[in-house]
């Protein structure tokens, strides 16, 4: 039924940023064929081959999610709308990451799992209670011995990284209490085939939501979708609101209806959309081979910003190497002064200096393109360019 419809080659972990350079080879594990397939029933896109969760996530997560101002924002402004709208007396986050929305709770309301222990330091420091553990049943169970049931279950960007959806929504099933919410947010199918960002697919992201697949999983739960939210984050996300088939006292908003309507109407029921799909981003891949090398041509100076798992996607798939891109910046510190993974591109700590001299900037960050031309006026103004493959490849 998981019908193969995108293939983006040999791929390193994406995430593993280290502090030499080293081929990485398929004998020592270190390369893994990253294939998508469509599920014709379930409507679910997920990996075809999946790594095992404790070689993703561990003790040095490098990726923070309070670096960007614009999900500082979107988090803050999340905050305040859950405590209006669902007035949680328990709220739990499932991958607290650096605690960026849990800081916007008292330590008494809110409790955090984040299995990468670097990461469930910072909110434990912060005196939040937290889990360094993974999202299962047995965790679920811990949690309810200790809480009793939790009133809003959040989540953003991580049930998609986890292999198991079925003990996922089983286990969170288990401890929402039965008038429960239960909010979750990731990347949304239909604008990743709108945009083409083919990048959304590294080892992490076992599975590209859309409303349809949602809807699908959830429903052997017991839950249903009653609210969708559109995100300009992460390149265009949806945030589902769920809860349980028989709470009545909450309606079921148009959003929804309208959302699963638009998706059947692109195609992204049929097989035929996905497959064309995989034959764009082949195009892409040529494209944007063509203007890196029609640059280098002409002895231009190519810097990457923004070294995101995105970019280790593109790098890798359309074999772009320090042949092309001298260095990427980046404000993240654990990523700084290591090796873009699977390429000999160096991460250097992000400076407005290293931004000089420079001709042409590949955007790695692409999702960030309206804070990052925001904070780098200068570089535009005198002449820099940027070159992206979002919606298409192209100099901007
Ligand atoms: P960003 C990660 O993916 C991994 P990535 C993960 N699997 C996931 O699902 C998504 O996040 C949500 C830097 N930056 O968010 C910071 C600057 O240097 O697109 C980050 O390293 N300067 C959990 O890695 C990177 O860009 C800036 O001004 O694809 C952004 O990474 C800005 C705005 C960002 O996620």
């Amino acid at each position: 039924m998981n019908k193969k419809f995108l293939d983006l080659g040999l791929q390193p972990l994406a995430n593993k940023y280290s502090k030499t350079f080293k081929k990485p080879s398929l004998k020592n594990d270190q390369l893994y064929k990253l294939t998508v397939g469509f599920n014709t029933k379930t409507k679910l896109v997920s990996l075809i081959k999946r790594i095992p969760d404790k070689k993703m996530f561990d003790g040095n997560y490098p990726y923070k999610s309070s670096m960007s101002n614009m999900m500082l924002n979107s988090f803050k402004n999340l905050s305040n709308k859950i405590k209006k709208r669902f007035k949680p007396k328990k709220f739990l986050e499932i991958g607290s990451n650096d605690g960026v929305l849990i800081k916007n709770f008292n330590t008494n309301e809110a409790v955090c799992v984040e299995p990468c222990s670097n990461l469930a330091r910072i909110t434990k420091k912060k005196g939040y209670y937290t889990y360094n553990n993974y999202w299962n049943l047995s965790l679920a169970k811990k949690i309810k011995h200790q809480f009793n049931k939790i009133d809003v279950i959040y989540s953003a960007n991580t049930l998609t990284h986890i292999n198991d959806l079925d003990d996922v929504f089983k286990s969170i099933s288990y401890l929402l209490d039965n008038d429960g919410i239960l909010i979750i947010e990731d990347p949304s199918f239909l604008e990743c085939i709108k945009k083409g960002s083919y990048d959304q697919f590294y080892n992490e992201h076992i599975y590209i939501f859309s409303a349809l697949s949602v809807k699908k999983i959830i429903s052997k739960f017991n839950f249903e979708l009653f609210d969708i939210e559109k995100l300009n984050t992460h390149g265009g996300s949806l945030r589902y609101y769920i809860k349980k088939i028989d709470n009545k006292k909450i309606k079921i908003k148009n959003t929804v209806f309208k959302q699963i309507n638009d998706e059947k109407k692109f195609g992204l029921s049929k097989f035929s959309t996905y497959r064309k799909f995989g034959e764009d981003v082949k195009k892409s891949k040529i494209n944007l081979i063509n203007i890196f090398k029609k640059i280098k041509d002409k002895n231009k100076k190519i810097i990457g910003y923004g070294a995101t798992a995105k970019a280790s996607t593109v790098l890798n798939y359309c074999n772009i190497g320090s042949d092309m891109i001298d260095y990427f910046v980046d404000t993240t510190p654990d990523k700084t002064n290591k090796f873009m993974p699977g390429k000999n591109i160096k991460i250097l700590k992000y400076n407005k200096k290293l931004l000089v001299n420079i001709d042409y900037i590949y955007l790695g960050a692409w999702n960030f393109k309206d804070e990052i031309f925001k904070k780098e006026k200068s570089f535009i103004k005198k002449g820099g360019r940027f070159i992206t493959h979002v919606p298409k490849p192209k100099i901007i």
